[in-house]
């Protein structure tokens, strides 16, 4: 069995190196871009194992994704590659679409022409859904995107359904609401937090001044997730009689003000919320505090360029069909979430 992996530098495509070499004897290949400085840094566990191998091509350049599909012959291609932070997308429109929706048609194209048993999996976004009409999002919530990465993602979605009827392709678009872990990119919130935790904790510990942690909107809410589930979620939802299309979520939704308090906690720092809207302010309670007397106490403060032009106010998925018709088990609370992000950091803090 061979599986093409796009993304394998990212959270997610590494994760789902990782599942498929502990549970598969499949060989592996992990597609990556022509940088000249790639970071393997998610990569440490699997880059020397010998059902792993690299192949460069790029979601932009259909000749490298044709040649890929034609040569190897993948069983399974599944797509992890992508422009995946919403907040850049205003920034870069054009090449979130072209990477994350004309990408999966470049795709879709190269199994259709030289490998159409080859059953492909496309990565969705609970940010389709964006202004949402009505909660818990389920697979029949309409897409309202806000967002040109939620737009492209939406866009991507109804390509992999148009050829999964025209063709007849095993192609799957599961829905996907955010999910984090360990090898998370540090501009996403969690990691940003669970980051800035590890850093200030370094400080507190050795009596020295910080900086706090700068957030945007804290209102927002998310159902987050470990992406370690996920990758069993997607994996359970290539190997289905039928490509059914799935949302995988944890079913519980969290403000970004509740993970600031819940890392903290997690780090053993206690603090209290003072001020309002964009004075608002995370800051160290009066009794510890004056274990760092002479230092300020600000862990979190607001800082507007975090804002984005419009924003997703809630997401609560319900992955119900997901948990009993795959018999997907997500294994991972919010809590536990939270607390291995915040360890995770804190033993590998550098200063
Ligand atoms: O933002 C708010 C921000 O960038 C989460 C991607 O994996 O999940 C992810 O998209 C929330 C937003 O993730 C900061 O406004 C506040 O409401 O961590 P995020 P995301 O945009 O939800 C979906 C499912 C995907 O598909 C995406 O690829 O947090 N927020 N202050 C902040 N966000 C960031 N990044 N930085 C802040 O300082």
């Amino acid at each position: 069995m061979k599986v093409l992996v796009t993304g394998i530098l990212g959270q997610d495509g590494a994760n789902m190196v990782e599942y498929l070499l502990a549970n598969t004897d499949a060989k592996i290949y992990g597609m990556i871009r022509r940088t000249s400085n790639p970071n393997f840094v998610n990569c440490k566990k699997f880059i020397n194992d010998k059902n792993f191998q690299i192949v460069y091509g790029d979601l932009s350049d259909s000749i490298s994704i044709d040649t890929l599909v034609r040569d190897i012959q993948p069983d399974y291609f599944i797509n992890f590659a992508a422009q995946s932070f919403v907040a850049c997308s205003w920034d870069l429109p054009l090449q979130t679409f072209d990477v994350n929706a004309s990408g999966v048609a470049r795709c879709l194209e190269a199994i259709r022409r030289f490998q159409p048993k080859c059953r492909f999996y496309s990565a969705g976004s609970s940010e389709e859904f964006g202004d949402v009409e009505f909660t818990p999002q389920d697979i029949n919530h309409p897409i309202r995107p806000r967002s040109p990465y939620g737009a492209s993602k939406a866009a991507a979605r109804h390509l992999v359904k148009v050829y999964r009827d025209s063709y007849n392709l095993y192609a799957v678009h599961g829905l996907l609401f955010n999910h984090e872990g360990t090898k998370r990119g540090e501009e996403f919130v969690t990691r940003k937090i669970s980051r800035g935790v590890a850093r200030i904790n370094y400080s507190i510990k050795n009596h020295l001044p910080f900086e706090p942690i700068e957030l945007g909107n804290l209102d927002a809410k998310r159902d987050w997730s470990d992406s370690e589930d996920f990758v069993d979620g997607v994996w359970k939802m290539l190997n289905q009689e039928k490509p059914n299309e799935y949302i995988l979520s944890s079913n519980e939704t969290h403000s970004i003000r509740e993970f600031v308090e819940k890392a903290f906690e997690a780090a053993g720092i206690d603090g209290v919320w003072h001020g309002e809207r964009t004075s608002e302010q995370f800051s160290i309670s009066t009794e510890s505090y004056q274990k760092i007397n002479g230092h300020s106490s600000v862990l979190v403060k607001i800082n507007e360029k975090f804002y984005r032009p419009a924003e997703v106010d809630l997401l609560l998925g319900d992955s119900t069909p997901a948990r009993q018709e795959l018999g997907w088990t997500p294994q991972v609370s919010f809590e536990k979430l939270v607390s291995k992000m915040v360890k995770f950091d804190i033993d590998n803090f550098e200063n």
